[in-house]
């Protein structure tokens, strides 16, 4: 037998970083690549070291109660740890870590993109393309979007991902609003012009587009409530590339459906084994523009996130702090499974 760390990794991961992995450790990866059942993950995790885990994985109290004591570090493939119960894992004596930083600029990207492609109608555009015999060539008056520049983005969550949105929103041209749990340091808010919002249910009426960038926690579950969705301003509209558990969806659709709201366009959705019908048929009515999960999905990313993994377990099996530990400070819910 080897000295080498034992690890199970859960999916599949970049060819690159499961080569790496197979030299610097003892590497079992899922190679099915669909989300191990919780029997699966304590299985596969007789006689491990590290489990390598991802969004997919719910390791909840009862599951983290489970497994073998050989396990010492729970190593998530992500930013997001809303699917761990960090507090049982610390409980249990586990350490748990996650990829934060590398995925910052890649998400805020596409938060660009999605609030981008509803006022400027990107799929709409194509679509019409695509289907034959729809498009009457250009006119004056044909495909007109609205312009973003000028509007009030207000941000809900004002952390890495949050910043790195008002960052491209500003050179974009649009007013900054944010509401987080802490006002920012110094020396954030001047360049970006940002106003800070104590209040989320002001800031909610005052904005033209509400971003979410904060993680899914018993406090933001819902954060965007039937409630507050109803003061949001008419015609504004919600991007949301971060937890889907932090929208009521049905009381989105309800607003998208009643004309109070103009759209909505998201990267993740409540329901994750099938789509709520009546979001589909708000996107084939182009209200809506839905991506899967992809957010963070760059194949830089990916390989940086791996990157990640491999030093927090490489420090935390040298008998060192991992660089990015989790701490068991309540920010973790119980998410379903991607
Ligand atoms: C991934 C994410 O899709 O990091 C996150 O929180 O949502 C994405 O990067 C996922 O986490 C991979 O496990």
């Amino acid at each position: 037998t080897s000295s080498k760390p034992k690890i199970l990794v859960t999916r599949r991961l970049p060819e690159s970083i499961e080569a790496r992995m197979g030299t610097l450790f003892e590497t079992d990866v899922n190679e099915a690549d669909v989300a191990l059942t919780g029997d699966d993950i304590v299985a596969g995790l007789q006689g491990k070291d590290v489990l390598v885990s991802s969004i997919t994985d719910r390791i909840d109290a009862g599951l983290i109660a489970r497994l073998p004591r050989s396990v010492r570090l729970i190593a998530q493939f992500g930013n997001g740890i809303d699917n761990i119960d960090v507090e049982a894992a610390w409980a249990a004596g586990l350490t748990v870590t996650n990829t934060p930083s590398v995925l910052t600029e890649d998400t805020a990207d596409m938060a660009m993109v999605l609030m981008l492609a509803l006022p400027r109608r990107l799929v709409e555009g194509t679509q019409m393309l695509v289907r034959d015999g729809e498009w009457a060539g250009w006119s004056p008056t044909s495909m007109l979007g609205r312009r973003l520049r000028g509007k009030a983005l207000g941000i809900v969550g004002m952390g890495r991902i949050g910043t790195a949105v008002a960052q491209r929103a500003k050179a974009f041209g649009l007013n900054i609003h944010y509401f987080s749990r802490n006002r920012r340091p110094p020396g954030v808010e001047e360049p970006l012009e940002a106003t800070y919002w104590p209040d989320l249910d002001a800031m909610i009426e005052a904005v033209d587009i509400v971003s979410l960038h904060t993680p899914h926690t018993r406090e933001t579950y819902h954060i965007l409530s039937a409630e507050r969705l109803g003061r949001m301003k008419q015609g504004s509209f919600v991007v949301n590339v971060s937890r889907p558990e932090l929208i009521d969806e049905n009381a989105l659709v309800a607003e998208i459906e009643r004309g109070h709201l103009s759209g909505a366009a998201l990267d993740v959705f409540e329901n994750r084994s099938g789509i709520n019908a009546r979001l589909l048929a708000l996107a084939e009515a182009n209200k809506v523009v839905l991506t899967a999960h992809m957010a963070s999905a760059t194949l830089e990313a990916r390989i940086e996130m791996g990157e990640t993994v491999i030093v927090n377990i490489r420090t935390f099996m040298d008998g060192h702090q991992p660089p990015h530990r989790v701490l068991p400070d309540g920010r973790h819910g119980l998410g379903r499974n991607t």
